[in-house]
């Protein structure tokens, strides 16, 4: 049963239906399924199809962009579920979250936060194609601890160097914990660009939040 609508959910997407997105992810929270595995088990399993069909030049654009509206709808509809199910009301630090500079890819990102949000973390999500310098500003602004930067680009990962570097610069860089992710993002460019941590999932970004400012 389970199976079945995790599989109707992945469909939904391969569709670009983002009416039947919404109504499967409101289905997922009526029998009580947990919001991310709905996600992980049912949603992207679809956008990874799609992802992969674009890459091997069977699908286009216009299916990519309906994809990803639909996923999009799907997540903002689980959202309130999964701040609801955060059990923890400390607030662990300071998060500037932000896409980097030249890259609208928003969903990850955007459920990154949303756990760091349940989990108890004060979240600052800058969206999406933000320039360095705007992130910079934030994290002065607010005081921040840590910076989250998504990159799904092989071309806008530099940007998150370029983040590093500028806080480097201006003295920033011991008090402020950088975190990177996004689908290219790799150990090796974690060590080559000397980020404190990567995570590949939103699950894994909580935890390494948290031992970024010494919580676990
Ligand atoms: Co784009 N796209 N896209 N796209 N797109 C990819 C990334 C791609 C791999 C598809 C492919 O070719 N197979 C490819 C990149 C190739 C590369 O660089 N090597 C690609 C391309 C080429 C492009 C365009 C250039 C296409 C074009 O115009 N010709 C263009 C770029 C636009 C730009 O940014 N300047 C483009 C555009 C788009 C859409 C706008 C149509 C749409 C995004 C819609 C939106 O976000 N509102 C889109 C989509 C949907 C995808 C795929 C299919 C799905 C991305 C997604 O949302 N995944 C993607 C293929 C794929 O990844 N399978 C693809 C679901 C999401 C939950 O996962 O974002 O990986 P993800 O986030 C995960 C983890 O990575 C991690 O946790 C998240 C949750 O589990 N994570 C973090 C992410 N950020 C983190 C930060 C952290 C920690 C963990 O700490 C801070």
């Amino acid at each position: 049963m389970t199976d079945e609508l995790f599989q109707k959910m992945s469909q939904s997407i391969l569709d670009g239906d983002s009416d039947a997105a919404i109504a499967l992810a409101k289905q997922a929270i009526d029998s009580g399924i947990d919001p991310l595995e709905a996600i992980s088990k049912g949603f992207v399993v679809g956008v990874n199809q799609v992802g992969e069909s674009f890459a091997c030049g069977q699908a286009f654009l216009p299916e990519l962009v309906m994809a990803g509206e639909a996923m999009k709808a799907a997540v903002a509809t689980l959202e309130p579920e999964m701040q609801k199910r955060g059990t923890s009301r400390q607030v662990y630090g300071k998060v500037v979250l932000a896409t980097v500079e030249g890259d609208i890819h928003e969903i990850g990102k955007t459920l990154v936060g949303t756990m760091l949000s349940a989990s108890g973390f004060q979240v600052y999500d800058l969206g999406v194609d933000v320039p360095t310098a705007k992130i910079i500003e934030k994290v002065k602004e607010v005081d921040a601890d840590l910076v989250g930067l998504s990159a799904l680009l092989t071309t806008t990962m530099v940007k998150q160097k370029e983040v590093i570097d500028e806080l480097d610069k201006l003295g920033l860089r011991k008090k402020v914990k950088v975190m990177v992710g996004g689908a290219p993002v790799t150990k090796d460019w974690v060590q080559k660009i000397e980020a404190d941590g990567y995570s590949e999932d939103a699950i894994g970004a909580v935890g390494l939040a948290k031992r970024l400012v010494g919580v676990v």
